[in-house]
C-alpha cells in the first residue's frame, strides 16, 4: 500500500501490472457486469494452477519492443523501435492490432525506408491516427527516464512511429506523465496529482499543432486537459456510477476516449468501493473496475495497471495472476534491467 512505497517494486510493477492480459475474453462490451468481472478474475486461481496462460495483446507486445529497444540502445533510437515493431508485427500478426496501424507496420518492415516517422504521417489521408496504440505502450518511457523533460519528448516521439496525430501521440505523453508520477509516490495526494498532470499537459496541448489537429476535428483545443477537469469533477462525487464515467470520460479506442479513463479508474480505486470485494488490495480494485467498463479493455486496463503498478508495487499483483500471464518472466528480468537504466539516465 502507499505507506510501504517502494520504488524497486514499483519499477517491476509498473511493467509488471501492464502486462497483465486478463481482458481479453471481456472485450468489445459497453459495461461490463461486475460479477462477470469478478467471476473471471477468481477464475484465474484455477487457471494458474493448471497450465493455462493467457496471450497478451498488441498492447503487451508493442510495450515489449519499447522496453526491448530502450534497453538495446541504453536510450531512445526511433531506428530500432520502429524496426521491433515490425519485426514484431510480422512474426504475431494475430495479437489484435487496430485497424489502420496495421498498414504503418507492414511499411515500417521496408529496408528501402528513410524517414520511420513517414508511414505513420500518411494515414488517414494525413491527419495520423488518433487511437490509443502509442498510448498503450507508453509506461516504459517513464521506467527508463527520469527526467519529465525526456519523458515527454521520447513518450512523444515513440509514439509518432505509428501515431502522427497530436490526439494520439499527446496521449501517450499523458499516460508516461501518470506513471512517472505515480512512481514518485504522487498518488498519495490525488488533487495533487491531477494537478501536476494538468500543469505539464498545458504546455504540451500549448503547441501550434495541437491546437490546429484540436480544430481540424472539431474538439475544443486543450482536449486532454478538459478531460483532466472532468476526472477531477468525477473524483469529487461521491457515486459515480459506470454508466456516467463512460459517457463523461469514454472507454473506446481513440487516446482521448481512454487515457483520462484510466487515470481515472486508478484514482476512484485507492479507496475501498462498495462493488468490489473488501478483501481486494487497490491494485486488484483498479484492475476489476477498469474491465467493467467495457469498451477497449485491454488497454484501458493495461494503462490503467501501469499506472497502479507504479504505485502500489510488484507484491500487490496477485501470484495467481502473475503465473498465468504470458511473458512474465521476460517481464521481470527487463523491469530489472529498465530500473538500472533509470538511474544512469
Ligand atoms: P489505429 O491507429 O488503427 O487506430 C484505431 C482506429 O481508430 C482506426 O482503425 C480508426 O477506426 C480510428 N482512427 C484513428 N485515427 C483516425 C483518424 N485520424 N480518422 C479517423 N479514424 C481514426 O490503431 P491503434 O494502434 O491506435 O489501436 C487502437 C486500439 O485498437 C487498441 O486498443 C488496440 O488494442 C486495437 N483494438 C481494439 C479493439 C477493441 O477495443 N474492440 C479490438 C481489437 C483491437
Ligand atoms: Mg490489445
Ligand atoms: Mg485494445
Amino acid at each position: 500500500g502507499p505507506a510501504s512505497f517502494d520504488p524497486d517494486s514499483a519499477v517491476h510493477c509498473g511493467f509488471g501490472a501492464g502486462r497483465l492480459a486478463l481482458a481479453e475474453n471481456l472485450k468489445g462490451a459497453e459495461e461490463v457486469p461486475m460479477d462477470r468481472v469478478l467471476q473471471h478474475l477468481n477464475g484465474l486461481e484455477d487457471e494458474s494452477r493448471g497450465d493455462g496462460i493467457l496471450q497478451y495483446s498488441d498492447d503487451t507486445a508493442m510495450t515489449r519492443c519499447v522496453v526491448q529497444s530502450l534497453l538495446a540502445r541504453a536510450g531512445f533510437d526511433e531506428r530500432d523501435m520502429a524496426g521491433r515493431f515490425a519485426v514484431e508485427y510480422s512474426q504475431s500478426p494475430g495479437r489484435g492490432y487496430g485497424a489502420g496501424v496495421i498498414q504503418v507496420l507492414r511499411k515500417l518492415a521496408s529496408p528501402n525506408l528513410n524517414d520511420v516517422f513517414q508511414p505513420a504521417q500518411a494515414q488517414f489521408s494525413g491527419r495520423g491516427s488518433f487511437g490509443n496504440g502509442g498510448a498503450m505502450r507508453a509506461a516504459p518511457f517513464a521506467l527508463a527516464f527520469s527526467k519529465i523533460a525526456d519523458i515527454k519528448r521520447y513518450s512523444r516521439l515513440g509514439a509518432m512511429l505509428t501515431h502522427s496525430c497530436s490526439l494520439g501521440y499527446n496521449g501517450a505523453v499523458l499516460q508516461a506523465l501518470a506513471v512517472h508520477l505515480s512512481l514518485q509516490g504522487a498518488l498519495e495526494q490525488p488533487d495533487e496529482f491531477v494537478r501536476k498532470l494538468l500543469l505539464e499537459m498545458e504546455e504540451v496541448e500549448g503547441e501550434d499543432v495541437a491546437r490546429s489537429d484540436a480544430r481540424v476535428l472539431n474538439q475544443p483545443e486543450f482536449p486532454f486537459c478538459k478531460r483532466l477537469h472532468k476526472v477531477k469533477d468525477l473524483m469529487e462525487r461521491n457515486n459515480v456510477s459506470i454508466e456516467e464515467v463512460i459517457s463523461e470520460l469514454g472507454n473506446g479506442i481513440a487516446a482521448l476516449h481512454s487515457v483520462p479513463t484510466a487515470i481515472f479508474c486508478v484514482l476512484h480505486c485507492l479507496e475501498p468501493r462498495e462493488a468490489l470485494p473488501e478483501h481486494y488490495g487497490g491494485l486488484e480494485r483498479t484492475m476489476a473496475y477498469s474491465l467493467a467498463l467495457g469498451g477497449d479493455t485491454d488497454t484501458i486496463a493495461c494503462m490503467a495497471g501501469a499506472i497502479a503498478g507504479a504505485h502500489y508495487g510488484i507484491d500487490a499483483i496477485p501470484q495467481a495472476w502473475q503465473r498465468c500471464c504470458e511473458g512474465a518472466e521476460v517481464a521481470d528480468i527487463n523491469a530489472e534491467r529498465l530500473h538500472t537504466l533509470y538511474h544512469q539516465a
